[in-house]
C-alpha cells in the first residue's frame, strides 16, 4: 500500500496512507539501499508485518531541515526576538535556489514592531526580487489568511531559526495542531530548540512541515553557491569572467543590473558582506 512519511522518531516511522495512519519500520535491506528515509518520502507499506518495503524515487531533497518532496519553503523570521536579519534571509533564499525550490517569506511579531517604514523595505526588497512577503502576529492572527492561502494544496516547509515562530504560526492557522511553544531566550538571542524533529501536518489538500530551528552556519554555503543562486543573480552566466564574483570585476552583468534598479541596492550590499564572510569551495579544507 502506498502512503507518506509524516513523521520519524528513533526509527519508527509514522507513515499517511488511503486507509488512515500506520507505524512501522523500514526493512533492513532499504537502509542499504537508501540510505536514511526522510519525512516527505512516498513509500510502499507493508500492513501485515508493518514494515516500508521501498522508498519512490524523491522528486527533492532537502538536508536543512531533512525532509523530501516538498514543493515551496516558507521562510520564517521574527521582526525581533530574535532580530530580523536581511544576511540571515538571503542565506536561507541562496539555499532554497540551489534546491530549485520556490520560496515565500513570512515576518513574525509584527505586533513588536514600532517603525512601520522598516516593513516597508522589507516587503520592497524581496517583492522587486519576486518574492512574496507577509507580515503577521500569530497572537492576534493579524495577516494569517493571506498567509493560509499559499499553503493550500502544496507541501510546503516551514525554515527558520528556533524562536522565529514556526509551531505558533501553526497553531494559530489551524487549533487543533497544538504544537509545543518555547520560549525565546535572550541570553541565547534565539529560542531554545522546542521542535526537535520534523513534522508533516495535513493542511486544506496539502501538508505543513513544522520543522527544529537551525543555524545559518549548518546551511554550508560557499562564495561560489551565493553567486550563482543569490536571488536576482540568474543571469550570472552572462558576465565576462565564468568565475565571476561580481565584486570589482569588470563587464559584470549582476552589477549592470544593480545599477538599473532590477536588483535592489539592499540585496547587493547584503550580497557583499555576505560573500565577504563566506569561503571558497576549494579552500573549504583549509584552516
Ligand atoms: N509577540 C509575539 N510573540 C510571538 C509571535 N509568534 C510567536 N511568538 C512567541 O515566540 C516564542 C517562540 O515561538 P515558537 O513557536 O516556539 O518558535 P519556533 O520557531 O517554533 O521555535 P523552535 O521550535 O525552537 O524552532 C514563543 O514565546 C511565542 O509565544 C508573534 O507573532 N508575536
Ligand atoms: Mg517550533
Ligand atoms: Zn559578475
Amino acid at each position: 500500500m502506498r502512503g507518506q512519511i509524516i513523521s520519524s522518531s528513533c526509527g519508527v516511522f509514522k507513515i499517511l496512507t488511503d486507509k488512515g495512519e500506520f507505524e512501522g519500520k523500514a526493512r533492513g535491506a532499504l537502509k542499504n539501499k537508501f540510505g536514511r528515509l526522510f519525512v516527505g518520502d512516498f513509500v510502499e507499506f507493508n500492513e501485515i508485518d508493518n514494515v516500508i518495503e521501498n522508498v519512490e524515487e524523491r522528486k527533492s531533497l532537502l538536508k536543512r531541515p531533512p525532509i523530501s518532496n516538498i514543493d515551496q519553503i516558507v521562510i520564517i523570521l521574527s521582526y525581533v526576538k530574535p532580530e530580523f536579519s536581511y544576511e540571515l534571509v538571503f542565506k536561507y533564499l541562496t539555499y532554497a535556489n540551489m534546491n530549485n525550490v520556490r520560496t515565500s517569506l513570512v515576518v513574525t511579531k509584527v505586533d513588536l514592531c514600532e517603525n512601520k517604514t522598516n516593513l516597508d523595505e522589507i516587503k520592497e526588497t524581496f517583492e522587486t526580487l519576486g518574492i512574496n512577503t507577509y507580515f503577521v502576529c500569530n497572537k492576534t492572527g493579524d495577516g494569517l489568511k493571506e498567509v493560509k492561502e499559499i499553503f493550500k494544496d502544496k507541501i510546503s516547509c516551514l525554515m527558520g531559526q528556533s524562536g522565529v515562530g514556526k509551531s505558533s504560526l501553526l497553531n494559530a492557522i489551524n487549533g487543533t495542531y497544538k504544537r509545543n511553544v518555547g520560549e525565546y531566550s535572550k541570553a541565547l538571542g534565539r529560542g531554545k530548540h522546542e521542535t526537535k524533529e520534523v513534522v508533516l501536518l495535513p493542511f486544506e489538500g496539502g501538508y505543513i512541515a513544522d520543522t527544529p530551528g537551525f543555524s545559518s552556519l549548518e546551511l554550508d554555503l560557499y562564495k561560489e553557491d551565493l553567486a550563482h543562486y543569490f536571488p536576482g543573480f540568474e543571469d550570472y552566466n552572462k558576465c565576462f569572467f565564468s568565475n565571476c564574483l561580481h565584486v570589482s570585476e569588470k563587464k559584470c552583468a549582476i552589477k549592470d543590473k544593480v545599477d538599473l534598479g532590477l536588483i535592489p541596492k539592499k540585496a547587493y550590499e547584503t550580497y557583499l558582506s555576505l560573500s565577504n564572510n563566506l569561503l571558497p569551495r576549494n579552500q573549504r579544507f583549509s584552516k
